[in-house]
This record gives C-alpha cells, sequence and structure tokens, in this order.
C-alpha cells in the first residue's frame, strides 16, 4: 500500500522539478521584449502601416521594422515615437516627440535627438514603404521605456534638425499627423 503510495508521488517530484527547470532554462534565454504598433489613419487621411519592435535585454538596440501604404508617392514621411498612448482625439493628443532627456530635435543618427526620432520612412511609386532600423535610443523597459507611447506618421519630410527654424529644432518640420497607433506589448 505504501509502495503503491510512495511511486506516484516520487514521480510527481520528479515531473515538478524537471518542468521548474526547463521553465528556468526559457526565462534565461529568452530576454527579448516584443512591441507593435498598429499605424491608423488619421481622420480624413489613408495612411496606415505595422511595425514590430523587438529588444533582446535592456542593453540590446532595439530592432524597429514594419511596413506601410497609402503613402504619397516617392516621398519621405517623417516618422517617430510620441510622448502619450493617448490618442481620444486623434493623433494629436499623443503630445510632443517622446523626449525624457530635454534634448533638441535630431534624426535617428544624432548624437543630440529625442528618443522618439526615427527620422523618415521612404515611400515607392505605389505610395508603400518599409522601415528596418536598428536603434540605439528606443527601449521597450526601464525608465524611458516606449511601450505605452505612440508612434505617430507625418505629412511631411523630417528634416532632421536642419531646417534652420526653432520648428526644425522641435519637430523636424513634419508637418501634419496622417497617422498614428499606441506601442502595445507582444508576444
Ligand atoms: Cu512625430
Ligand atoms: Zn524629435
Amino acid at each position: 500500500m505504501l509502495t503503491y503510495l510512495a511511486l506516484p508521488t516520487t514521480a510527481a517530484i520528479a515531473g515538478y522539478a524537471l518542468s521548474q527547470r526547463r521553465t528556468g532554462d526559457c526565462d534565461k534565454g529568452d530576454t527579448t521584449v516584443r512591441a507593435i504598433c498598429l499605424v491608423n489613419p488619421e481622420k480624413n487621411q489613408e495612411a496606415r502601416g505595422i511595425v514590430h519592435f523587438e529588444q533582446e535585454n535592456q542593453y540590446a538596440k532595439t530592432h524597429i521594422h514594419g511596413k506601410f501604404a497609402k503613402l504619397a508617392r516617392n516621398h519621405a514621411h517623417g516618422f517617430h515615437i510620441h510622448a502619450y498612448g493617448n490618442l481620444s482625439q486623434g493623433c494629436v493628443t499623443a503630445g510632443p516627440h517622446y523626449n525624457p532627456h530635454g534634448t533638441e530635435h535630431g534624426g535617428p543618427f544624432s548624437s543630440v535627438r529625442h528618443v522618439g526620432d526615427l527620422g523618415n520612412v521612404f515611400s515607392d511609386s505605389n505610395g508603400e514603404a518599409t522601415l528596418d532600423h536598428w536603434d540605439s535610443q528606443v527601449t521597450l523597459s526601464g525608465p524611458t521605456s516606449v511601450i505605452g507611447r505612440a508612434c505617430v506618421l507625418h505629412k511631411f519630410t523630417d528634416d532632421h534638425g536642419y531646417g534652420g527654424t526653432a520648428e526644425s529644432k522641435k519637430t523636424g518640420s513634419a508637418g501634419p499627423r496622417i497617422g498614428c497607433g499606441v506601442i502595445g506589448l507582444d508576444a
């Protein structure tokens, strides 16, 4: 009787231990955080897109890649991360470029830039664009994480702060917001 009880108990403990070890291994091996931003057109606009974010750990560059459609043909459209995920009044309530360090506007490879400065997406003759960028300032965890903020597509070209105006140093003079979405966690 005791033997019959003991056997399954031992098996259960062994199985539990094994499952714990597997879970532990899995946690160590995959620290990648993923996020997604569905870019929906602003009112009376058509531009749309889908952007994926992947970061292996808090200190790694973040891979930002995606696709856009219904853009102006053969055009560079400014694309940024803005401070807030509030789209209640459309893209305008997403606030300014995400700028946790209080710096001037720049381009994605500028030494002085907003964290949210992703530059431009370049459309082809069909009004379609792909984005494939590894970013050194955008993070998906920690105090300056972009999760819950917004990605915003603009009508005009971001001049990376070289336009010679106050607006250029603030927004890159990228003009009206034509599409946006909230950056949310992905599996
Ligand atoms: Cu913007
Ligand atoms: Zn900026």
